[in-house]
């Protein structure tokens, strides 16, 4: 996919702020410092339009980007931060939980996961919420150029098992650091809107 135009649109907390108009919608799940932002950053080919940081914690809001002008992506504040209050927590979820169920745009939710080590019980959890609510979902093992290639099927193997990860459902190996996986996700991204468009 040749991404030829990308910009912020907004920093959204509550829904009267989401963008109106109709595009679909990709969204970024996963652990605090996964990689979600760099993850798009590496898909538009830009070096810091979704602010990234070694610090978990970095997004707070949700971000809207829109791509071409045909579709948004949404970087999704991480979950699995320690550093937080249970209030703020608590107002985590309803953000997230609000947007994710009530988004009519929203086309496919991509859960980043850790390529190097098993899925937490918050990654377990939340494809068990992505799954209750019928979301299509791509998963994507990110950071792979931390793992020799050699044991890459092996990882990809604990994740898919430990995740219960249904059949059909897609898993991505990739990295924001070399763009391994970067045509495999764009081509998933794409069947998403297609079979959302029916
Ligand atoms: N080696 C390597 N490092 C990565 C990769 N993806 C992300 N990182 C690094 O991991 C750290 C966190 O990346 P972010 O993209 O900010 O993570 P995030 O999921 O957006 O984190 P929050 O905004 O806190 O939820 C940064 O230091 C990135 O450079 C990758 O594929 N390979
Ligand atoms: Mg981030």
């Amino acid at each position: 996919m040749k991404v030829t135009s990308s910009d912020i649109v907004i920093s959204a907390v509550k829904p009267e702020q989401y963008p109106e108009v109709d595009l679909p919608e990709i969204a970024l799940a996963g652990r605090s410092n996964v990689g979600k932002s760099s993850f798009i950053n590496k898909m538009i080919n830009r070096k810091s339009l979704a602010r990234t940081s070694s610090k978990p914690g970095k997004t707070q809001t949700l971000n809207f980007y829109i791509i071409n002008e045909a579709l948004h992506f949404v970087d999704v504040p991480g979950y699995g931060y320690a550093k937080v209050s249970k209030s703020e927590r608590d107002a985590w979820g309803r953000m997230i939980e609000t947007y994710l169920t009530s988004r009519e745009q929203l086309a496919a939710v991509i859960q980043l996961v850790d390529l190097r080590h098993p899925p937490s019980k918050d990654d377990i959890m939340m494809y068990g919420f992505i799954k209750h609510y019928d979301l299509p979902v791509i998963v994507v093992a990110t950071k792979a150029d931390k793992i020799p290639k050699g044991k890459w099927q092996k990882h990809l193997k604990v994740i898919k098992e430990d995740l219960d990860l249904v059949k059909g459902d897609p898993m991505v190996l990739f990295s924001s650091e070399t763009g391994h996986g970067k045509e495999e996700a764009w081509a998933e991204i794409h069947k998403a809107i297609n079979a959302k468009n029916g």
